[in-house]
């Protein structure tokens, strides 16, 4: 069975965008911006714990078409929902309504109350909202949208379409964003204005991502280290395994991991689950059994590993030569902990790890908040057709429905297509 590389061009992806904005506002955008998506190569569930984490943007975008408008109107469009959304900017001062005195530097992360859109739209406009809130003088603007990040996959599609609204914005308004402006406000219109507790690794992988580079990024700094990630040299590649399971369905479970390791952390006395040590990790496991609960002892234990080994990965990325088995072996014990410690696995998950493995895959491993989504395998390209194969006949099998692949290629961050 023949697996196709193609991840579609971005060529007519970017002329699409134009020519559908030109259909649906009936003038020419002003430019075009692209956004990607990402995976986590590993470092799961550790950024919102002040960690450390290893993404990779990836080249499949969120493109946004835009051009000025002479009036204060929003207007944005979603070519894959066919939908649209306007909204004066006027109504979006202050926080979801007057008298809110939270500003974009305010730490608590709390969703608004109200935001006068919910759904799709609460991505864009909320954008929009916090940056206007964080004092930048967005103009009225209409939007095209269209996406190849495929959603519910794991794999970041609201990330991107934040970051691509965003550039979209500051450059039709004429203001400039930096990297880290883009990755912090997106991730607050996420926090606050959609209502979605992430962490800063999504947005920061799409605002930072690099071409053939993953990011080594500690999440507690803000450093950013680009490491080389040359798989082609190896004649190896990373290959995302869509399990077409909509990682959605573990909304709940990720707002419940997240105040597990905030309530653990309190617990230990410490700011963030990233200030215990692996040294320390048997006696808080034991401390934090007793007091909160084995499961919150788990929980634990997966940050520190987890913290852990990306800092073995990067170790092994540095030496030569590259060891595919030891980076294969890192990944496979991070699934096993996010399956086992932290529950955030999916059967279908589990499936495609251990198939991609059993038919000659390094390692492989959940990508994203897990619940669903996708996986990703270390392959050997001459083993890349049998890898796929025996996903495919595994899932069939379970009765699952189809997976989908396509290589992860690191690729550039947020930009203004040229
Ligand atoms: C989701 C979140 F959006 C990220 O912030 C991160 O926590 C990830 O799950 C798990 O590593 O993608």
């Amino acid at each position: 069975m023949a697996v196709s590389l193609d991840t579609g061009s971005v060529a007519s992806t970017v002329d699409g965008a134009r020519r559908g904005f030109h259909e649906r506002f009936g003038s020419e955008p002003a430019g075009v911006w692209a956004a990607p998506g990402r995976v986590n190569v590993i470092g799961e569930h550790t950024d919102y714990n002040d960690g450390f984490v290893l993404p990779m943007a990836i080249d499949r975008a969120c493109y946004a078409a835009a051009a000025p408008r002479q009036d204060r109107t929003l207007r944005v469009y979603a070519a894959q929902l066919d939908e649209t959304v306007e909204i004066s900017l006027d109504a979006l001062v202050g926080p979801g309504s007057a008298g809110d005195s939270r500003d974009a530097a305010d730490p608590a992360m709390a969703p608004l109350a109200e935001p006068a859109v919910r759904g799709w739209a609460g991505y864009p406009v909320g954008v929009a909202w916090i940056l206007q809130q964080a004092g930048f003088p967005v103009g009225g603007a209409d939007v095209y949208l269209t996406s190849t990040v495929p959603v519910g996959s794991g794999l970041s599609s609201s990330a991107a379409l934040e970051c691509a609204t965003a550039l979209a914005l500051a450059g039709v308004s004429g203001f400039e964003l930096t990297t880290a402006e883009l990755a912090r406000h997106t991730q607050r219109a996420e926090n606050i204005y959609a209502g979605v507790p992430c962490g800063p690794l999504d947005q920061m992988s799409s605002a930072f991502g690099q071409d053939g580079s993953v990011l080594y990024i500690d999440t507690r700094s803000g450093e950013v280290r680009p490491q080389p990630f040359d798989l082609a040299a190896e004649n190896a590649l990373l290959l995302i395994i869509d399990t077409r399971v909509s990682h959605a369905h573990g909304e709940n479970g990720y707002a419940d991991r997240r105040s597990a390791c905030e309530r653990a952390a309190e617990f230990l006395g410490v700011a963030a689950l990233r200030d215990v040590s692996v040294a320390e990790l048997p006696e808080s496991f034991a401390k934090v059994s007793v007091g909160l609960g084995e499961t919150f002892a788990r929980r634990l234990r997966h940050v520190v590993t987890e913290d852990a080994r990306v800092e073995q990965f990067v170790e092994i990325l540095n030496q030569e030569p590259l060891s595919l088995p030891r980076l294969g072996h890192r990944m496979m014990q991070s699934h096993a902990s996010l399956r086992d410690d932290y529950e955030v696995s999916a059967p279908e998950l589990d499936l495609a790890v251990a198939t991609a493995v059993a038919a000659g895959a390094h390692g492989a491993r959940m990508t994203g908040g897990g619940f669903g989504g996708s996986a990703i395998a270390l392959v050997d390209r001459d083993l890349l057709d049998d890898v796929r194969a025996a996903v495919v006949a595994a899932f069939a099998e379970h009765g699952y429905t189809e997976p989908q692949f396509f290589p992860a290629v690191a690729s550039a961050g947020a930009h203004r297509i040229p």
